[in-house]
């Protein structure tokens, strides 16, 4: 078969995540062929701005040639060896100093993982084992939420609040359970303020540890922001008061920063953009730039005193701390240390976006609850901006919407209705102009296509 037709040579045999194969055989799929910047080509010859930094985790860009000698040269050297049984390597060394430099204070120990799905995997093993090693076995109940995303493994898909994933095989496991979402455009009552909205939204949890009882449950789990679920921005006193209630009731606090984690939020981490302080938090995505796939489980003093108290932990994967996964997440780590890269996305790029995004999106008749924070940014596509009446088909609007997008040579993400935008952090000023015009573009067509979707429908109504 010609190059012309990867695209459908491609879904003849591979199935691809999250996505309906049997319909991917008809169409075939866009074949990427190299990336620069923030840009990504197809084989046809398209630059397609990369709106979502590949799957949220690109964040020094793509084709930083560092990168690529590190992974060449510690190839050469060491191309594998394992970390289980009293070994360990210079590459791995190397990078945990440097995730010790980077993590607040408090944490001195990290746990390898090869993705961000088994760093929760390896989180909610570890909390058990915690408490099972401090003579509190019974404490076993993990909490997440409704709309969370926490991966894609059986543990990460129970603890995660996708119902969609719950439904096919019959999950979550025992001993997990959800509280609802922080969203205070869809779930705060008339007339409550955002700040009152986020004290009544943590003390959710409080009711469930209530209903549980305390000495059952083990960690509460959250994304400081939640991504895939649609970049759902907390209100500011929702941390603070979730850290108040675990460390008034005992439960270990838990942090998923996959997405969050390595300067997404302007910070190097996304509770430290919250305020607030977990006990355990778990990476992966950024802290390779996704050039590699590496994951990291960050512990704090604490559980790690109650881990080695316990004995061993039964627990580890084949690449756990690879040695050219851990060189490149090292140099990448360096880059957006030493060029600044976070604090540049704190102090102008990520401000930036936020009132560009702002003055964007606002006027879109479709269009509500524009936000965002760091690099981080989404709003919610609405049948009725007074009524915040939300469309009849959760996800249907935000589909056509991205298909608007990607037809455009913009990659931006539709969770359910919710439109998200995560880009490289290397964006500068200027490509964040450019991005956000072609989008509006994108809108306006969008527009054109709902009102006379909404029309048609009007008329059928009035036969
Ligand atoms: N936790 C969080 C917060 C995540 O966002 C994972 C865990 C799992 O990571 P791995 O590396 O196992 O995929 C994630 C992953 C999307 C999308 O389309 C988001 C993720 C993965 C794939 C697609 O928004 N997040």
């Amino acid at each position: 078969m010609s190059k012309k037709n990867y695209g459908k040579q491609d879904t003849q045999h591979h199935l691809h995540p999250f996505s309906d194969n049997a319909a991917l055989k008809n169409e075939g799929v866009r074949v990427m062929t190299h990336a620069k910047g923030i840009y990504v080509y197809d084989d046809e010859g398209n630059k397609i701005t990369d709106g979502m930094a590949g799957l949220w985790c690109v964040n020094i860009g793509y084709g930083r040639k560092e990168l690529a000698n590190v992974a060449k040269k510690q190839m050469e050297t060491l191309p594998f060896y394992n970390t289980f049984f009293k070994t360990t390597h210079p590459a791995v060394i190397e990078l945990t100093s440097k995730l010790m430099e980077i993590t607040p204070e408090g944490f001195n120990h990290v746990f390898y993982t090869g993705s961000g799905s088994e760093s929760v995997d390896t989180m909610m093993r570890m909390v058990r084992h915690y408490w099972s090693s401090i003579g509190k076995p019974e404490k076993k109940v993990i909490i997440g939420r409704w709309n969370g995303y926490h991966g894609s493994t059986i543990g990460g898909t129970s603890l995660g609040g996708m119902k969609s994933m719950h439904e096919q095989g019959g999950l979550p496991i025992a001993n997990v359970v959800h509280i609802e979402q922080p969203w205070y455009y869809g779930l705060a009552q008339n007339d409550e303020s955002v700040e009152a909205f986020g004290i009544r939204a943590a003390n959710w949890l409080e009711d469930k540890i209530k209903e549980i009882g305390a000495d059952k449950i083990a960690a509460f789990v959250g994304e400081p922001i939640q991504g895939a679920g649609g970049v759902i921005i907390p209100p500011k006193t929702y941390w603070p008061r979730i850290q108040e209630l675990c460390r008034q009731y005992d439960i270990l606090l838990v942090a998923d920063e996959v997405i969050c984690g390595y300067g997404r939020t302007g910070h190097w981490f996304g509770h430290e953009a919250f305020g607030f302080q977990p006990d355990i938090f778990t990476t992966a995505k950024g802290l390779s730039s996704g050039y590699l796939p590496i994951g990291a489980v960050l512990v704090n003093d604490k559980v790690t005193d109650g881990l080695l108290a316990g004995g061993e932990f039964n627990h580890g994967f084949t690449y756990s701390g690879h040695p050219v996964s851990a060189a490149v997440a090292k140099a990448n780590l360096d880059i957006l240390d030493e060029e600044g890269v976070v604090k540049k996305v704190h102090d102008k790029t990520g401000p930036y976006m936020k009132q560009r995004w702002k003055e964007t999106f606002s006027g879109f008749k479709y269009v509500d609850d524009v936000r965002s924070e760091g690099l981080m940014c989404g709003f919610t596509l609405v049948k009725d901006k007074n009524t915040r009446e939300l469309f009849p088909n959760p996800g249907e609007m935000g589909l056509m919407c991205r298909d608007i997008f990607f037809k455009n040579n913009l990659i931006m993400r539709a969770c359910g209705d919710h439109i998200v935008a995560a880009p490289p952090l290397i964006i500068t000023k200027k490509e964040i102009d450019k991005m956000l015009a072609t989008a509006a573009e994108c809108l306006r067509e969008f527009e054109i296509k709902v009102d006379a979707l909404l029309a048609k429908n009007a008329v059928v109504e009035a036969e």
